[in-house]
């Protein structure tokens, strides 16, 4: 069918761009594929990338509970902190303050979004930079599940100064 080769020819030309960008797209959904999911769970995340001197960061994950019973986070982990607490921020008289959390729970057939602002994994006593674009590791201790072990990604520094973190007191 030539004459339906031409015309095709010329629009893949014209959108290869585009095409480009869908697959470039594609490749980055594979990647954001979740970092880690079995017994209901499904774990995916994202980490700031930090300043090369930092000693803290900042990792927030998505967790979603698909069983039937409530399953709760109890401490987490990384190689590459000293500390991975469990942190949230609350008003407290018009003040925004961070404060470590005991467990953080996701509801039977719920879920839990950690983000800046708001419930996130503090991690203290960094002993490399985050680099965007790198992995960072993270073992996550669930009542129900475990310990699992995630990657989640580093992404960009984003607003700098939406945390306190500088602030922060080990
Ligand atoms: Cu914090």
């Amino acid at each position: 069918m030539p004459c339906y080769t031409v015309p095709l020819i010329v629009v893949t030309v014209v959108y290869e761009g585009v095409l480009v960008r869908f697959f470039v797209l594609f490749l980055g959904l594979l990647l954001s594929a979740p970092a880690w999911a079995g017994d209901g769970l499904v774990v995916e995340g994202w980490a700031r990338a930090t300043a090369s001197k930092a000693r803290t960061g900042a990792a927030y994950l998505t967790i979603r509970n698909n069983s039937a019973a409530a399953e709760k986070l109890l401490s987490s982990s990384s190689g590459v902190a000293k500390r991975a607490a469990l942190h949230n921020h609350t008003m407290a008289g018009g003040v925004m303050k961070m404060r470590p959390v005991e467990t953080v729970e996701i509801p039977a057939k719920g879920m839990v979004m950690m983000k800046p602002g708001g419930l996130h994994i503090m991690l203290m006593g960094l002993n490399t930079q985050l680099v965007k674009g790198a992995d960072l590791p993270l073992s996550l201790t669930f009542e129900k599940a475990g310990t699992i072990e995630v990657q989640v990604k580093i992404l960009g520094m984003g607003a700098k100064s939406m945390h306190g973190h500088q602030k922060h007191k080990n």
